[in-house]
């Protein structure tokens, strides 16, 4: 059973902020990121944010990345269910792979316009955090 939280479903509390209409913006944020994460295999953007789950909590309630450049979540599950990290409110390619652990996957998300979102997991709706889109 697989719910996707894309469009129009209802979140609640924190909603998207700011919305930038498609087309702008195709800035390729190729400057460098000093002191970034030091696992970013070749050809996952240059921001990696780690994240794990464990007894079907995430490990962080909050997390961070530029506005309007892709990003990566290096998840982490060491649960034995599966579980997955879902951004709402961010459109097309927003829904990591749903996975049992112990295991560790790595996702390449879109950008995101500035403003904040929710990252939740698609499997239990408990599982939330909070994503902030930052501009540079
Ligand atoms: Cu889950």
């Amino acid at each position: 059973m697989c719910r996707i939280g894309v469009g129009g479903a209802a979140v609640g509390g924190v909603q998207v902020i700011l919305r930038a209409t498609s087309g702008l913006l195709l800035l390729v944020a190729l400057a460098a990121c000093g002191g970034g994460p030091a696992r970013t295999p070749a050809g996952t953007p240059a921001v990696t944010l780690e994240l794990s789950a464990t007894n079907s909590v995430f490990d962080k309630a909050q997390l961070e990345v530029v506005a309007d450049a892709p990003f990566a979540i290096e998840f982490e599950n060491r649960d034995a269910i599966p579980h997955n990290v879902a951004i709402q409110g961010g459109g097309a390619g927003m829904t990591g792979e749903v996975f049992g652990g112990p295991q560790t996957k790595t996702h390449v998300f879109p950008s995101l316009p500035a403003g904040s979102y929710r990252f939740v997991c698609d499997l239990h709706p408990e599982m939330v955090g909070t994503l902030l889109s930052v501009a540079p």
